[in-house]
């Protein structure tokens, strides 16, 4: 029962940010290394962040910061940066930092663009309506927990609004748990729906030689969270599921 009111809750914090981070791209262009996103699940800026890549179909690798933890002082001593967010680009060896400066970089260099009118456009009003989502849900992935370390960083397919898998994304937050974020943003209408129940009466078939495409052909469906964790050749559905296994292997 808990689970279903911290979907429902999270379901709203979706509404409340107007569902941005649900649609991405049809391109399916990767950077050959990849990006790394100095992170904290509750802060709004980073949202913004986050929803943007879903948007440029880009994945990235989270380098979570809660308050409290070790991530965030090693930021500090790299970059001598105080404040999320913070992305580095590994293929070029450009940090950049804060909400703005990393949005107009990503669609500059990986969509070749400005960024659009709509999302340039985020106004105060957009900013608090993400620092309230935050609020609903209690700051949750803001502070760090002990947790043990991970040998290798983690892998999850989520969309930024996905109200299933922020509660995942927050708990790694917590646990101060790196890992590889696969975006599989709704790319075509066939997407829409829970993966148990398509808004279509035709079989579910996603866009030709998309990340959407590889996943359906390997599990038959494209549902999220999916996580994968190379450190114990674990790999899972199931919110509820994923979050009782980051609780029993890494929380102290
Ligand atoms: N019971 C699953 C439900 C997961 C679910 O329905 N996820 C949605 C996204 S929030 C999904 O995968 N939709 C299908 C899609 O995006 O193609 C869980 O708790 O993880």
């Amino acid at each position: 029962m808990r689970h279903t009111v911290n979907i429902i809750n999270s379901t709203f914090a979706s509404f409340l940010t107007s569902w941005r981070g649900t649609g991405s791209s049809k391109k399916n262009f990767q950077p050959p290394e990849s990006l790394i996103l100095f992170d904290q699940e509750a802060d709004p800026e980073c949202r913004n962040v986050r929803e943007v890549l879903t948007e440029l179909n880009l994945d990235v690798t989270i380098m979570p910061c809660p308050i409290g933890g070790k991530n965030f002082r090693y930021l500090k001593k790299a970059s001598g940066l105080e404040s999320l967010p913070v992305l580095y680009d590994t293929n070029v060896d450009e940090w950049r930092h804060g909400m703005h400066e990393i949005i107009a970089y990503l669609y500059k260099q990986y969509k070749g663009s400005a960024v659009p009118k709509r999302i340039l456009g985020l106004t105060k009003v957009d900013a608090m309506r993400s620092q309230a989502a935050s609020w609903l849900r209690l700051n949750s992935g803001s502070t760090v927990r002990k947790a043990k370390q991970a040998q290798t960083p983690l892998t999850l397919y989520s969309f930024e609004s996905s109200p299933f898998s922020r509660p995942v994304r927050e708990l790694l937050c917590e646990l101060e748990l790196p890992y590889h974020l696969i975006n599989l943003g709704k790319q075509i209408s066939a997407d829409n729906g829970p993966a148990v129940f398509r808004f279509s009466l035709k079989p579910y078939s996603p866009l030709a030689n998309s990340k959407r495409e590889a996943f359906f052909n390997e599990h038959g469906n494209v549902q999220v969270p999916y996580l994968v964790d190379p450190n114990t050749d674990t790999a899972l559905f199931e919110s509820k599921a994923i979050l009782t296994y980051l609780k029993n292997q890494y929380a102290l």
